[in-house]
């Protein structure tokens, strides 16, 4: 067993198009565990930062427009290999070639517009939770239901 932490973000076009409840309620469903959330416009520096490995690509501009065009939810949930098993939940990043079953596979249709951010590894989800949160805002708790969906 390898309990992780992860950092997601839904993105401005799931708050404006009513699917966070959607969203949340599959995760929560699958039994990971939310440690931090925070309903927040990211600053331009910040999304620049977050996503500074595309930095010079055609699509920079764009995805940074989008990304602070709005309100996100970003948070940290907690689970077992809960980093590869929320990419699989999400679906590949071109929705188009996301399976149904998948986040982006059923409730999207374009990659500028694909509802969901998940860390891709240990080290992006150490960096992208230290780049949205303080220690003092992610919870360390027990949930009575633990047992029950690991060993
Ligand atoms: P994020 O980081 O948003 O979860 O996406 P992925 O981890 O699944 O994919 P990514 O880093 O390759 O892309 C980051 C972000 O850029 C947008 N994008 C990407 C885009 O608009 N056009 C493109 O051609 C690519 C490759 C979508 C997600």
């Amino acid at each position: 067993m390898a309990i992780e932490r992860t950092f997601l973000m839904l993105k401005p076009d799931a708050v404006q198009r009513g699917l966070m409840g959607e969203i949340l309620g599959r995760i929560e469903a699958k039994g990971y565990k939310p440690v931090a959330m925070k309903f927040m416009r990211i600053p331009k520096e910040l999304a620049e930062r977050h996503y500074a490995e595309h930095k010079g690509k055609g699509f920079f501009p764009g995805l940074i427009e989008y990304m602070t065009s709005g309100p996100v939810l970003v948070m940290v949930w907690e689970g077992d290999n809960i980093i590869m098993g929320m990419r699989s939940m999400m679906g590949k990043t071109n929705p188009q070639d996301a399976p149904l079953g998948t986040i982006r596979g059923d409730l999207a249709q374009q990659t500028g517009r694909n509802l969901i951010h998940g860390s891709d590894g240990p080290e992006s989800a150490k960096r992208e939770i230290e780049l949205f949160f303080n220690d003092y805002e992610i919870q360390d708790w027990k949930r009575s239901l633990d047992p029950w969906f690991t060993e």
